[in-house]
């Protein structure tokens, strides 16, 4: 992103126009997104994060996609906030695999100051292994924000999941608002943003729309855009949900890619439900970056030897930074 001046993007997209993009014809959207892609990107190169659970499950929220709620049954052991000396041990097992940026991911409404104190400690030491961070701790406070950023912490995710129509369906112990003040604390503090979503929960094309339309307003487009089918757990409300048509997840991504050029769109949660085929689809049409890893984090992404050789079949490389 450093590459690009901000000038060129957008930030005042409108609602019609991204419906406008997902009624395209089918190849007319990816000719489109492929075409931008290339502009901004190497278009055979992808980068790969992976993810580690540093705390895992108990969590007071009531997300209704995830195992991790302590308020749905789906037969996952909960484990408390990890030492630090075994995450860099996991980090540097990822970067032996080939990963470039380390994830680390807590089932948290929001975290504890003391607990910022271990995850500095975290980020600093999967940072002198020369890998990029990321968390994904929950809400913050703003001096929680500044602990992290002091600490080195690269990027921060927080995902505003669907539209804020759609919200409320999903979740309801926090709100939409409350999604969108921790990101701006993290967009002020200096740190580089990871927001995206959940599609595949039930919501309409107009939720994806709106959902992709926050992301692409505001005044700098997140760097990192997760885009998550939703992997379906035992035991959590959505658990059951008629499955999303493939080719919309498709679409989902051709229009990120249109809308916000210059970011990372991460094919995230939910590979290990999509044939290859579909997943080479998703990096034609704009996708460069996944998960990478036996492991999301509780449940199961597709074996690092299949995505080796996934990506060889296809020509494509794994690309070091995640900058343009
Ligand atoms: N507790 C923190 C939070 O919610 O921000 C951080 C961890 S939470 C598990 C990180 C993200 O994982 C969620 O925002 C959601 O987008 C994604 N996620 C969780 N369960 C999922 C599922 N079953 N399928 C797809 N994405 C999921
Ligand atoms: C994101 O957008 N997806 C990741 C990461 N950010 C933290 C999490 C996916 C979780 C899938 C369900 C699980 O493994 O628990
Ligand atoms: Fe908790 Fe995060 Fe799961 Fe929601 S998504 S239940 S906040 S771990």
């Amino acid at each position: 992103m450093s590459a690009t001046p901000e000038s060129v993007l957008r930030h005042d997209w409108q609602l019609a126009e991204v419906e406008a993009l997902f009624a395209l014809p089918f190849n007319d959207l990816l000719f489109k997104a492929h075409s931008i892609h290339r502009q901004f990107f190497d278009a055979n190169e992808v980068q790969v994060s992976s993810l580690l659970s540093i705390k895992t499950g108990s969590c007071s929220e009531d997300c209704g996609y995830c195992p991790q709620s302590a308020r749905y049954d789906s037969d996952l052991k909960p484990e408390a906030l990890m030492p630090v000396e075994a995450v860099i041990e996991a980090a540097e097992q990822a970067k032996q695999q080939g990963a470039s940026r380390f994830c680390m991911g807590a089932a948290w409404r929001s975290p504890k100051d003391r607990d910022i104190e271990r995850v500095v400690e975290m980020v600093q030491g999967v940072k002198a292994l020369g890998m990029e961070t990321c968390v994904t701790l929950g809400m913050l406070t703003e001096k929680q924000t500044q602990a992290l950023k002091d600490g080195g912490l690269d990027y921060y995710n927080h995902n505003l999941d669907t539209s804020e129509d759609y919200y409320s369906e999903i979740i309801t112990t926090r709100s939409y608002q409350d999604r969108l003040d921790t990101l701006e604390r993290v967009r002020d503090a200096g740190i580089n943003v990871c927001c995206g979503g959940i599609v595949g929960m039930g919501e309409s094309e107009t939720d994806r729309s709106k959902l992709l339309l926050q992301l692409a307003t505001m005044p700098k487009h997140p760097e990192s855009v997760p885009i998550n089918m939703l992997v379906q757990v035992e035991g959590t409300p959505l658990h059951g949900r008629e499955a999303l048509d493939p080719i919309v997840f498709v679409r989902t991504i051709a229009v990120a890619r249109i809308l916000m050029p210059a970011s990372r769109v991460r094919l995230s949660a939910g590979r290990r439900e999509m044939s290859d085929e579909m997943q080479a689809l998703c990096f034609f049409a704009g996708a460069n970056s996944i998960f990478y890893g036996d492991k999301l984090l509780t449940t199961d992404n597709p074996m690092t030897h299949h995505d080796q050789q996934l990506f060889q079949r296809l020509g494509i490389h794994m690309g070091g930074s995640s900058y343009a």
